[in-house]
This record gives C-alpha cells, sequence and structure tokens, in this order.
C-alpha cells in the first residue's frame, strides 16, 4: 500500500487537510483509532474565529456551518454581584461563531470520505512511525478487523493525533524543543442539557473560583468551574456543581441560571505545551499533537484549523506542483499563530484566576485588569482583538 499522505488522527486537523488533499486529487489515509459515531459525538469546543470561518469557506468546507452556526456579538464579566457587557463586535465589526466540535468534525468526516471518496480507517491500534528522516518513510497499524499489522508506504505523515497521540513521541527529543505551563488548577467541564440562561459567553469571577456558561445550542450549554487540579468528578454530585454554578454566576439583576441535567462532566488539568519545530523529517505536526492551549480563551481548535490550512495546501503545492516553500516555512507559518495565543491565554487565565488564588496581590491586579478593561477604549479594543483572534502577521 501506498499513500502520498498518511494523516494520523480524524480530529479537526487531520480531517480539514484530508479534505484539501482531496480537492486537489491528492490521494491520502487517515487512520482514527475511534469509531466514526464516536469521533462525529465527542462533545468539545464550540467557538470558531471569524478568518477560521473564511478559512474552512474557502475551501468548499463550511456550507452547514455558516447555515447553522449561533453568531455572537458580546460576552460579559460578572463580579461583585454585577455584570459588565463587552460588546467586541460593535468594536471591532467581527464577531465569533459558535458551532459545537462535534457537528463541525461530523460536516468535515461525510464530505472527506462519503463526497471527495477520501480513504480512512477506523478503530485502528499500534500506530507507529518509521523512517521518518528519509524519503521514504512508512506507517505501521493493526487492522481491527483482522488483527494483522498493515504498512503503509508513503511520502508524508501528518501528525494530528492530538494531545494524547502518538505521532509526537517519533520526534527524537534532542531534535525537539518543547515548552510546557501548567496553570496549577482544574477546570470541572460540564454539559448540561439546559438552555443558555443568557444569550453570550458570561466569565464569573469570584473568590471560591471562577465559572463560566458558554452557550452551545438552544438546548444545550457548557459550564466551567475552577477546581483544584487532579479533582474526581465524583467530587462534584449535581447539586453541589449547581450550587458553585449559582454562586459564581450570580448577579443581582438577574434570575438564577436555568439547570439541567449534567451529561458530561469532567476535571481538566490546565496546561499548555508548545512543540518547536512542528517538523522533523517527513513528519509534520498539527493541532494539539504540535500545541496544547487550555480552553481558557478557546482557541486550541482554531489553532488545530489555521496549522491544517497551512499544511494542506504546502502538501498540495509540493505534491502537485513540486513547490516546497510551504513546506520549507510552515513550522515558523503556524507558531506565530500559536505564541499569540498561549500568550492571550496566560493574561486571561489571570483575569479569570486572580481574584480566587487567595493572594490579595493578585487580587488587587485582576480588579485592576478588569477597570481598565471596561474603562480604557484602548485597553478595551487590544482585549477584543486578542478575544477574536489574530487578523494579522506580526
Ligand atoms: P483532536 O480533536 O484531539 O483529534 C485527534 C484525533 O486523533 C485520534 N487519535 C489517534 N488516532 C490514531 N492513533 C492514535 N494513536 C491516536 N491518538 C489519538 C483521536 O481519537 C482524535 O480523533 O485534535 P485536533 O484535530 O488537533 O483538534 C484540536 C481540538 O480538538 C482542540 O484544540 C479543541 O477541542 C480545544 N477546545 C476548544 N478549542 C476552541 O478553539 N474553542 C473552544 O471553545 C474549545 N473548547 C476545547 C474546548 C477542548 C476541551 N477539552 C476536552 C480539552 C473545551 C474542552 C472541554
Amino acid at each position: 500500500q501506498h499513500f502520498p499522505v498518511v494523516i494520523v488522527g480524524a480530529g479537526p486537523a487531520g480531517l480539514t487537510i484530508g479534505n484539501i488533499l482531496r480537492a486537489a486529487s491528492v490521494d491520502c489515509l487517515v487512520l482514527e483509532m475511534e469509531t466514526r459515531e464516536f469521533i462525529e459525538r465527542r462533545p468539545r469546543a464550540g467557538v470558531i474565529e471569524e478568518w477560521a470561518v473564511r478559512g474552512l469557506e474557502q475551501r468548499g468546507l463550511a456550507t452547514n456551518l455558516l447555515a447553522r452556526a449561533e453568531r455572537h456579538t458580546e460576552c460579559e464579566f460578572r463580579f461583585g454581584g454585577r455584570r459588565y457587557r463587552f460588546g467586541y463586535a460593535q468594536l471591532t465589526g467581527t464577531h465569533h461563531w459558535v458551532y459545537p466540535q462535534p457537528l463541525l468534525v461530523t460536516d468535515l468526516v461525510r464530505e472527506y470520505a462519503d463526497v471527495r471518496g477520501g480513504a480512512v480507517r477506523f478503530e485502528v491500534r499500534d500506530v507507529a512511525l518509521h523512517d521518518l528522516d528519509t524519503d521514504h518513510p512508512s506507517v505501521t497499524y493493526t487492522d481491527p478487523e483482522t488483527g494483522q499489522q498493515q504498512v503503509v508506504r508513503c511520502d508524508f505523515v501528518a501528525g494530528c493525533d492530538g494531545g494524547r497521540g502518538v505521532t509526537r513521541t517519533a520526534l527524537p527529543p534532542e531534535r525537539a524543543h518543547i515548552s510546557r505551563q501548567d496553570y496549577g488548577i482544574g477546570w470541572l467541564a460540564l454539559l448540561a442539557e439546559a438552555p443558555p440562561s443568557s444569550d453570550c459567553v458570561l466569565f464569573g469571577m469570584h473568590p471560591r473560583g471562577f465559572a463560566g456558561h458558554m452557550p452551545r445550542s438552544p438546548e444545550v450549554t457548557r459550564y466551567y468551574l475552577e477546581c483544584p487540579p487532579g479533582d474526581a468528578p465524583e467530587n462534584w454530585p449535581d447539586d453541589r456543581v449547581w450550587t458553585e454554578l449559582q454562586a459564581r454566576l450570580g448577579v443581582e439583576d438577574r434570575p438564577p441560571l436555568t439547570q439541567g441535567r449534567l451529561i458530561e462532566k469532567r476535571v481538566l488539568d490546565m496546561h499548555n505545551y508548545v512543540i518547536e519545530p512542528m517538523v522533523f523529517g517527513r513528519l509534520f505536526l498539527a493541532g494539539d499533537a504540535a500545541h496544547l492551549t487550555a480552553p481558557i480563551a478557546a482557541k486550541g481548535m482554531n489553532l488545530a484549523l489555521n496549522d491544517a490550512f497551512l499544511l494542506g495546501d504546502a502538501l498540495v503545492a509540493y505534491l502537485t506542483k513540486g513547490d516546497g516553500t510551504g513546506l520549507d516555512g510552515y513550522s515558523a507559518a503556524c507558531l506565530g499563530r500559536v505564541w499569540d495565543y498561549q500568550e492571550f491565554s496566560m493574561w486571561l487565565s489571570e483575569v479569570y484566576h486572580g481574584t480566587s488564588s487567595g493572594d490579595p496581590y493578585r487580587a488587587g491586579t485582576t480588579l485592576a485588569r478588569l477597570r481598565r478593561l471596561f474603562g480604557s477604549p484602548a485597553a478595551g479594543m487590544a482585549f477584543a482583538e486578542q478575544y477574536l483572534g489574530k487578523n494579522a502577521d506580526y
């Protein structure tokens, strides 16, 4: 078996690259460890930035998104029992799109496999990469039906297998520099079968910890609660969850949150990492495989899409025209946006968590940041630009 490109992982990054390759009639094989049903339902991200929507649209991948996604124009900070609306769209003319990740993945896998005729194997095991620093790399995996090991020869491997994947481990330690940052906090990530309690994202800064409210659809709302790192979901029975959410997001002039059945409850240990360069020989990493941003600023899927646009286009240029400039510049081109978003996540994390840190100095500086955000038009504009995502190269 030979494919010009093997893509490991059918998340937003891998499927977008697959779609770009198929649109240019480049053959590729996607290897995914889960079932198709599983990846089409896995709940995660929801916020997509305008430039990313346009990037999908240009590649024929946004038809359903444009028809069904909600547009958000404001967010709201809640602290000290009061609420402060921040109208970022009015300031910048740009808005956020809310489209749950499972819907995007469903669109991408349908388009790739059913419309563009891309090859994909689900439920594969034991994916391993070989000879990446030669011009004849290969990928092996165990076929779920026969239990036999398969060998796929290829020209390039796209490592799109997320934060827990295997492709990253194929980089020799002396060739890849990993920068890590640990926030030292956890977030209890919740999905509630309950309509949103506001038309926008709510950030609750409270001495007992941060709480977030993110509308996902008219029926489903994502919530977050700051908790100790390594905490167990079992420590969070439903009534404790709702009591904390009501306390941390409660304000004088709004009714309590609309409660509902909690359909997801998991603890995320909040950390970031970046791998530089994102390339080793014929292996190109994309998305969470190359860099993780804790979901503080809702940036991860957007970064995965940016990498995918750059890598998909660069592979097409090389494989159809022999033009290697995109591949040569790939890592540097991605990392500009990656570091920009990492920095913003750190900044926003301090806003979220400063008041609950137990340190009066940090609480004081956090409140100063918030006052500046609402008091200084220049500070408000700077926040809006970063919140909505980088539009220019700098
Ligand atoms: P994914 O989506 O993790 O896909 C990787 C795929 O690879 C498969 N895989 C393997 N396949 C074969 N062999 C192996 N050894 C494999 N190991 C793994 C996996 O099954 C999977 O199908 O990575 P990708 O494509 O890089 O996409 C990244 C995004 O999924 C991620 O950054 C976002 O979900 C992060 N994120 C958010 N990002 C946003 O931009 N906006 C948000 O609002 C947002 N909210 C979130 C989030 C992430 C969250 N969690 C669960 C960490 C909310 C949450 C709760």
